[in-house]
């Protein structure tokens, strides 16, 4: 069995919505990060960051919100994950880029601007991951004229790791990023994003 660790209101927001266009059953620890659950030194084995996302499938541990859906869709043999390998390359090189030119600039982005409470948000940081948010956007819109899906010819793990990080971008006005923008929207009208997406808008 399948067991998944961290909230909804999480990264694991991410591996939530794999896992429903898989269709796998699962066991679901809902624990919001910095929980105290996440403490223990039993989760701290799991996962020494003592961050969410987990998973335990069947003893095998693995974390990393991208590395899972990587692993997941092709455990699973989904249509999800890329057979022709340089499509498969192409899945990584976005769950990759990802990680390193978008995830904490939109985060930190979101929070400085909307999400802490006024007295904490910092103007100088918001602008500063504005601009590096940006040039990440204008990176996707580039590739997104090219092609309509980022690894191939159809919706994959590459699109789902991607737009599941730009779920806050979906608040932003995207106007000067019309390939993005449709592109994001194709991606989270899926019936499984938009179950994540309500667990994480659930009360
Ligand atoms: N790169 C990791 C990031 C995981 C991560 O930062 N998770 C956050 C929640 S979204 C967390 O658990 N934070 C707890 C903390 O900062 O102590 C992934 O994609 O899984």
């Amino acid at each position: 069995m399948l067991r998944i660790y961290g909230s909804a209101k999480s990264r694991t927001v991410r591996v939530l919505w794999m896992v429903g266009e898989l269709g796998i059953s699962y066991d679901h620890k809902d624990w919001l990060p910095r929980a105290p659950e996440t403490k223990t030194p039993e989760y701290r084995a799991l996962n020494p960051n003592g961050r969410v996302p987990t998973i335990d499938d069947d003893g095998f541990i693995l974390t990393e919100s991208m590395a899972i859906n990587l692993y997941l869709s092709k455990k699973h043999k989904s249509p999800l994950y890329p057979t022709d390998p340089r499509h498969e390359a192409l899945a990584w090189q976005w769950s990759l880029w990802e990680t390193d030119r978008l995830d904490r600039q939109l985060v930190n982005y979101m929070r400085h601007t909307k999400e802490y409470p006024e007295a904490q948000r910092k103007p100088e940081i918001a602008a500063e991951m504005w601009n590096e948010v940006t040039a990440s956007f204008d990176v996707l819109e580039t590739a997104l004229a090219k092609s309509e899906w980022l690894a191939g010819p159809s919706f994959s793990v590459g699109d789902l790791n991607v737009a599941a990080a730009l779920l806050r971008a979906l608040t932003l006005d995207l106007a000067k990023w019309p390939k993005l923008e449709a592109w994001l929207t194709r991606c989270w009208e899926r019936p499984p994003a938009k179950r994540a997406r309500a667990m994480r808008e659930k009360p």
